[in-house]
């Protein structure tokens, strides 16, 4: 591995996640390298700067990961966690921080179904201290969940073919708050096959009930966010994976669907990735594309109403781009995004604010 790229991160990176590990109010980054089975952590300084805290070596093939919080039984601080997803082997690792700077998983790892194409984290209560970790598996068409019990990690399959829909191939999944309860504990799947999502509501258990009806996206879904609006409206993002652009829908209790497609957002060809960061209880948000096609990635404002305004994008910056996270270099404040493709980089955003840039 190379020592080029953000924080002596190296070439071909698999998948990139953006969250707090320490708790600093600084983001930190962690991406995963498939061909060398290693998962890097880098500790962001708030200003720009990152600095690697850990590395582990996890299988060759380690490719999607996202950051992740698991609360102490005894009420104690929340620890922080990778959970690394390697479709090679149709496992999931889920790395703590072991002794020195490594990272180590501290439970065997978990099994998915076939091909497991994403990953999600989210929570069952509202504190976020009852985590789960759910995948989309395209071999076996259903969705692995791996959720706490409060002693332990448990395992359940979830079926996402829909009556008269067999064989979906569930291609991406997101974890969110689609009911508008407060908790981050209810997933989107899309079913690449269809040109469908589905939509399922978790209860206090981490059971899954199928909660709304299928909702229509562009061709091909590939990509899936959650979001919300001013006032705790749920929305979400679909990108299609033939189409140009995506797709949003807004919570809509008088749709059948319980979301209505609101906006199409344009774009170039063929977005492989996206991400939604909201901006604290204001009810704004980013949302971001990245394009393998046009080597792109594209950040839209989305206003407390749902409106949505281009902000920002950069073309033609690396060939083989695949993934991108949007993050705050520090609580709220100085948007990014970060993108993977031959290496990590990290590019400033500037906001508009007031009518004016700064
Ligand atoms: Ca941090
Ligand atoms: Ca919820």
């Amino acid at each position: 591995m190379g020592m080029e790229g953000l924080c002596g991160s190296g070439y071909e990176p698999g998948g990139v996640a953006v969250g707090d590990w320490n708790g600093d109010g600084a983001a930190d980054i962690a991406a995963s390298y498939p061909k060398y089975g290693a998962v890097i952590l880098c500790a962001g300084d708030g200003e720009g700067g990152f600095t690697k805290i850990g590395e582990a070596a996890v299988g060759r093939g380690a490719a999607f990961l996202a950051f992740g919080r698991l609360g102490g039984a005894d009420g104690g601080p929340a620890e922080p966690f990778l959970a690394v997803v390697n479709p090679s082997f149709d496992r999931i690792d889920l790395l703590f921080a072991a002794e020195g700077d490594s990272l180590a998983p501290r439970y065997p790892f978990f099994p998915t179904g076939g091909d497991p194409a994403d990953v999600a984290v989210g929570y069952l209560d509202e504190e976020e201290r009852i985590p789960f970790i759910a995948t989309a598996n395209r071999e076996t068409e259903d969705a692995t969940l791996v959720v706490w019990d409060g002693e332990a990690f448990r395992t359940d399959t979830l079926a996402v073919a829909g009556p008269g829909r067999p064989n979906p191939y569930p291609s991406a999944i997101a974890a969110g708050d689609l009911d508008g309860d407060g908790r981050r504990d209810d997933l989107l799947v899309a079913a690449r096959k269809y040109d469908l999502v589905y939509t399922f509501t978790g209860d206090e258990d981490g059971r899954m009930e199928r909660r709304f009806d299928e909702v229509r996206t562009g061709r091909a879904p590939s990509a899936v966010a959650i979001g919300s609006l001013g006032g705790g409206v749920p929305y979400f993002i679909v990108t299609s994976g033939l189409d140009r652009g995506a797709t949003f829908f807004r919570h809509d209790p008088e749709s059948r669907f319980g979301f209505r497609r609101f906006a199409d957002i344009g774009g170039g060809r063929r977005p492989v990735a996206a991400d939604i960061l909201g901006v604290g209880e204001t009810g704004v948000s980013y949302f971001a594309m990245v394009e393998r096609r046009t080597e792109r990635w594209v950040i839209h404002l989305v206003d407390g109403e749902g409106e949505v305004q281009l902000l920002e994008q950069m073309r033609d910056i690396d060939k083989r781009l695949h993934d991108g996270k949007l993050g705050f270099l520090r609580d709220g404040e100085r948007p990014f995004i970060v993108t993977a493709g031959e290496r990590l980089v990290l590019y400033p955003l500037f906001v508009i604010e007031e009518g004016r840039m700064h």
